[in-house]
């Protein structure tokens, strides 16, 4: 009885204290760039934990995220990162609330500790809790947390003072809330007659006591959660202004889209031929992307090299000839017909130009390329002879990198899933020996090529067309087969037979195709089927599969009523 109320009591302490604990974190990293300790748990997890149960973790995101229609998939998933992260720190510093009330009571009926006159003695075990509690987080966020701005010696100082306050303040609220009134309450215990009184004033006491705290705990958290919110959104304003003045620059110099002659339009609605760069969709393994500083970043070239190098940015802009290329990138998660994939133009230098100027040693067979969030990949230097448009990019549609896609540096390989291909690239590491990728680790296919996937985006009742007496509805979608190129695109409406459709020319060899058919219009429901093949007729594969480990396959399908 007394132990399940105590820690009731000690939920309730956890959840009044570790409030504005979180925003706290909250403030100081929106201030001054102190590590946010509910992020870096979740990045340490998602690095820790095996790799099936990652994998099962993202099924099941992508899942839901598709299944109730949450929105977009990358934006959304991050949003359920994040407010994972944050329940989980909660409900963390809720629990060891009861678990530091439970270990006090009994220390407290122990030794005693409520006749301790010095207050240092009554509030050692609390702080020394949180001590304990901030050890584990300290080294997590030394191993994970690539943004914080401060040192690695003044954020052990700040984790370790924010966990010892919250042992004290978890201690205060103990004496004040559970041992002082627990006390007072069993001092009436010889005085029967009037026992009703004393114990209702010191529920009163205690629930004032509460509201009081509750109010102010409240007020902290508001405010500090407002104020950082604040901050966090003038800096993203700021951001988002910087990027509109760099797009009025490129956009000032760019040039005609190479395909824009081609009769053959979109239908309307199919999703953009090139997805506009606030909308290219984002996956890492950081709930919050990294923010590298061009100044101190530089690009190690090491290894089985003549000479190694350290390069700048600028170094890799101005010294070696700038590649523009249209890509299609995919994420391997990315289901048949769902959103993570974008089509944007690339710049970067070719790798095979700077990596000759290191001069590659005769027994290098890979580049083990590595980034500032631990994650890390390996290229077979055979691919580099055989593909010269593998690249170091550095820019996207003319601008320089956003944060959250790589900047200041990613790589560009042709036919291959974005696991490949890591982005915040700070080395890369020539090598004879084979070195397992991130995901290759926990299960992923080493190869990662893209499949050959053929998408139908819509059927456009809104814009039908008559033609020779006939109505006509524009079907259209995409198809992408990697660098492989598109041959064919079939529509198949109901249980008719496959229709072969009109294909727009693409953006580039590697980006996805458009295609379009013009449906003679039927009323009623119908279900559109819609399938592919590659440049050298290779069919799309048939059969349905999940994204793990190779790659989503099966043809995509669409049902309408008209
Ligand atoms: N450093 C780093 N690079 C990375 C990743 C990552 O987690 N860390 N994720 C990869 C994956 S799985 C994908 S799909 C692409 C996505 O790139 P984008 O976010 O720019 O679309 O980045 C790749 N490069
Ligand atoms: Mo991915």
């Amino acid at each position: 009885m007394r132990l399940s109320r105590v820690v009731w009591f000690g939920l309730l302490a956890g959840v009044l204290i570790t409030s504005p604990v979180i925003a706290l974190f909250y403030l100081a990293e929106q201030v001054v760039g102190l590590p946010f300790a509910p992020f870096d748990l979740l990045d340490w997890l998602t690095r820790n934990l095996p790799g099936d149960v990652i994998t099962k973790g993202i099924d099941t995101m992508v899942g839901l995220i598709h299944d109730l229609n949450l929105g977009e998939t990358s934006s959304t998933a991050k949003k359920l990162e994040t407010f994972s992260a944050l329940a989980a720190f909660f409900s963390g510093g809720v629990g060891a609330g009861a678990v530091l009330f439970a270990l006090l009571e009994w220390a407290a009926t122990r030794f005693d500790l409520r006749a301790q006159q010095h207050e240092v003695i009554r509030y050692a075990p609390g702080i020394l809790g949180g001590l304990l509690v901030s050890l584990p987080v300290i080294l997590i966020s030394r191993n994970v947390n690539v943004t914080a701005e401060t040192s690695d010696f003044t954020n052990t100082v700040w984790l370790s003072l924010v966990f010892g306050a919250w042992g004290a303040a978890i201690t205060w609220l103990f004496f004040r809330l559970w041992q002082e009134p627990a006390r007072a309450m069993s001092g009436t215990e010889p005085d029967r007659a009037i026992s009703v009184e004393p114990v209702l004033a010191e529920q009163i006491s205690r629930r004032n006591f509460l509201i009081r705290v509750g109010g102010v705990t409240a007020t902290l958290t508001v405010i500090g959660a407002g104020l950082g919110r604040y901050l966090e959104y003038r800096e993203a304003e700021n951001y988002k202004k910087l990027i509109a003045r760099r797009r009025a620059q490129a956009a000032a110099i760019a040039q005609e889209l190479p395909n824009a002659g081609d009769p053959v339009l979109p239908a309307p609605g199919t999703r953009p031929e090139l997805t506009p760069l606030e909308d290219h969709y984002r996956i890492d393994i950081n709930v919050r992307p990294l923010e590298l500083d061009a100044e101190t970043w530089r690009l190690h070239i090491t290894g089985l090299v003549d000479r190694p190098m350290d390069l700048t940015i600028d170094d890799l802009r101005d010294n070696y000839d700038p590649l523009h290329q249209y890509v299609t990138l995919a994420c391997i998660s990315n289901s048949v017909g769902g959103d993570l994939t974008s089509t944007i133009q690339w710049i970067g230098a070719r790798l095979k130009d700077v990596l000759e100027e290191a001069g590659i040693k005769a027994a290098g067979r890979y580049a083990l390329i590595r980034s500032a969030d631990g994650f890390h990949e390996t290229l077979d230097l055979a691919l580099l002879e055989e593909d010269d448009r593998i690249m170091l990019c550095y820019s996207w549609e003319g601008i320089p990198l956003l944060h959250k896609h790589g900047f200041p540096l990613r790589i560009y390989i042709p036919d291959r899933y974005g696991m490949k291909q890591p982005k915040w690239i700070t080395d890369i590491e020539i090598s004879d020996q084979y070195a397992e990728g991130y995901w290759v680790k926990r299960g992923w296919d080493s190869v990662a090529q893209m499949r050959a996937t053929a998408v139908v985006d819509v059927a456009a009742s809104d814009m039908p067309f008559e033609r020779a007496g006939q109505t006509f509805v524009p079907v259209g979608g995409i198809a992408h087969a990697g660098a492989r190129g598109i041959s064919k695109v079939e529509v198949q409406v109901d249980d008719g037979e496959w229709v072969e459709t009109q294909l727009r020319s693409p953006l580039s060899e590697t980006t996805w195709v458009i295609w379009r058919y013009d449906w003679p219009f039927e009323e009623g429901q119908h279900i559109f089927r819609v399938r592919c093949y590659e440049k050298d007729s290779t069919p799309q594969i048939e059969t349905s599969s999940g994204s793990h480990p190779s790659g989503a396959t099966g043809y995509d399908r669409m049902s309408q009523t008209f």
